[in-house]
């Protein structure tokens, strides 16, 4: 069936790397890229880019409209360190651009949404190990408060409206495509790029601070395979728990240490330490796995040996 797709915030580390798989599985007509810059050459040139603001309504609409779009995924967001620095500017985007799409989708203009959650919805008082899917949620950062009041929104929206609206709480995400921007985790890719041009990495986080993490190539199949799912399969309109792996810094560093035996890491937690600390140390994703067949194919070791390869090619 042909479908048109808008992806907003598709200059970012998600939005690249989902717009050029959409792209390859729906074609590049059907996948219109739009953020408030330009992206990378591969984005830029395999398709079309529209400069767009998720949080204007009009210009949005404008956009759906004319390419007729049926389904959106909205990637536009400010992240945990950076939304602790602009608390007011970090709620504003990740809530009005939220509201923006459910809206359009009350109004039968578009289909169906994907919209990211994540990890930031729990917060200290949630159980850390093996965190449940429904459990106690009290984020204690800007970016968690965001997500949750998000989760609501779209459980509210689907059950209210019939919004079809899906998502995924992501762990951080390692790629070596488009580098993050503004998050706790980011960490865990920054480490790769310097272990490669300079032998050594100081982190922002302590040595033991344990964390789920995910291969971008999972992340991106987990999105597809969610947004392909039968209607009557999506038990969870809020958000699913995802997961793939869980490690320290210290970890990370022993992996890499195997390629790259001179590499050396040193400790300097700054304020995103509290962030981390705030933060579940593994996930567990078995109603993901049971609603729609989810099964991760990248752990610490296979992630290590794709991100120093495909960083150094
Ligand atoms: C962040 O660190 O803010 C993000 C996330 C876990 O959602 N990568």
């Amino acid at each position: 069936m042909h479908k048109s797709i808008l992806i907003l915030g598709a200059c970012g580390q998600i939005g690249t790397e989902l717009t050029l798989n959409l792209r390859e599985t729906y074609g590049n007509e059907s996948v219109i890229a739009s953020d408030i810059r330009e992206g990378n050459e591969n984005l830029m040139d395999s398709g079309s880019f529209e400069l767009l603001d998720a949080t204007d309504y009009d210009a949005l609409e404008e956009v759906i409209a004319y390419y007729e779009i049926d389904e959106v995924y909205l990637m536009a967001a400010m992240l945990s360190a950076t939304a602790e620095k602009f608390p007011e500017r970090a709620w504003n985007l990740n809530m009005n651009s939220l509201f923006n799409v459910l809206n359009l989708a009350k109004d039968k203009k578009i289909k169906r949404i994907f919209w990211p959650s994540s990890i930031a919805v729990f917060g200290p008082s949630t159980p850390k190990t093996n965190t449940p899917q429904n459990t106690i949620m009290e984020p204690s950062t800007v970016y968690g408060i965001s997500k949750q009041s998000g989760e609501r929104w779209c459980n509210y929206y689907h059950h209210k409206f019939g919004v079809d609206v899906r998502s995924l709480r992501y762990p951080g995400l390692i790629s070596w495509k488009t580098q993050p921007g503004g998050g706790t985790t980011d960490y865990a890719v920054e480490i790769y790029h310097k272990a490669l041009t300079e032998g050594a990495y100081s982190c922002f986080l302590n040595k033991d601070t344990k964390l789920p993490m995910m291969f971008m190539d999972d992340a991106i199949r987990a999105t597809q395979q969610l947004m392909a799912t039968d209607m009557e399969k999506i038990g969870i309109r809020s958000s699913y728990n995802l997961s793939a792996m869980s490690f320290s810094p210290k970890e990370i560093a022993q992996n890499i240490k195997e390629h790259i035996p001179e590499f050396e890491i040193f400790y300097e937690p700054d304020f995103r330490q509290a962030i981390a600390d705030s933060w579940p140390n593994s996930i567990d994703d078995s109603q993901a796995r049971k609603d729609w067949g989810w099964k991760p194919l990248f752990d610490l070791n296979k992630t290590t040996k794709d991100m120093l390869g495909n960083l150094k090619a």
